[in-house]
């Protein structure tokens, strides 16, 4: 039987079948995992309606979260709870920038993008665990996505790598909050993989490109080794692993 048998898991990021929160997602549903989702306006639970009926899972609960609004996030997990007094996973995967901020000069980067994007693709995941934390009273993990660009210069990322830096930053100091509590942090660094986030990205396309030509495995990671890697870290499996960053990049991040 599935991996995730009796494990709860709230998903939160999927925007369209693109989303890697779906490809997660997808996978969890695979493996008996109930997933909960939560979702940022009415057009994408429109569309996240659509994926769960094609997958026939249409009775998951939805909930609405945006992640810049504190009692929004306190309600969002209040209201699982009145459905899953216990869970055992968060996915996070929700970030965000000014599209003219992710490309140029990071010099030419404004106080409020900044402010927003840091806000967005990083203190979201801390107020995110302040609340999980609550109602997994069991253990268990919290997931987040990031790149490269957060470890290295990687152009035309800009703000968004100087949030990626921040976002792994708290999952460490998050997972050595957490450990006593049986709760793991960890995040998954991502290779290139085209979403609609990834389309706000300066000359996406060249990045994949040279991506494509020099990782050690030449090929770009699929959603479902993204979800693969979710699984593990979100299963059993993954117990002794926290304050991580797993790179599912096909080792585009040991070159020089
Ligand atoms: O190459 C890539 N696509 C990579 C993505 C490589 C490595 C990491 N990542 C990361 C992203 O930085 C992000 O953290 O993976 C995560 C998911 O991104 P994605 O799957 O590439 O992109 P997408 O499908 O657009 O999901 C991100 C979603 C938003 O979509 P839009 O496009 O509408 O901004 O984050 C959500 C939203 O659904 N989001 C929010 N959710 C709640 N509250 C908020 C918010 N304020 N803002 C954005």
């Amino acid at each position: 039987s599935g991996l995730l048998k009796n494990k709860n898991l709230v998903v939160m990021g999927v925007a369209n079948k693109w989303s890697i929160a779906w490809g997660i997602a997808k996978k969890f549903i695979e493996h008996d995992g109930n997933v909960i989702f939560t979702y940022l306006g009415e057009k994408t639970k429109n569309s996240i309606e659509k994926l769960l009926a094609a997958e026939n899972y249409s009775n998951a609960l939805l909930v609405e979260c945006d992640v810049t609004n504190d009692e929004e996030i306190k309600k969002t997990f209040d209201l699982i709870a009145k459905s899953y007094p216990v869970i055992h996973s968060v996915v996070h995967s929700i970030a965000h920038a000014k599209k003219e901020e992710l490309r140029g000069n990071y010099y030419d980067t404004s106080r409020d993008g900044f402010l927003m994007a840091q806000n967005i693709s990083a203190f979201s995941l801390v107020k995110v665990t302040k609340y999980a934390k609550d109602i997994m009273s069991e253990g268990g993990a919290i997931v987040t996505m990031t790149y490269l660009g957060g470890e290295r210069v990687v152009k035309n990322y800009n703000v968004m790598g100087v949030a990626k830096a921040s976002l792994e930053s708290s999952v460490k100091y998050l997972a050595h909050d957490l450990g006593q509590a049986g709760i793991r942090v960890n995040a998954i660094s991502a290779g290139p993989i085209k979403t609609l986030a990834a389309k706000g990205v300066g000359d996406f396309n060249d990045i994949a490109s040279v991506f494509l030509s020099k990782a050690p495995i030449r090929k770009l990671v699929t959603h479902e080794q993204l979800g693969n890697a979710a699984l593990f870290l979100c299963s059993d499996m993954g117990t002794g692993v926290t304050g991580e960053v797993l790179h599912v990049d096909n080792g585009f991040n040991i070159l020089g």
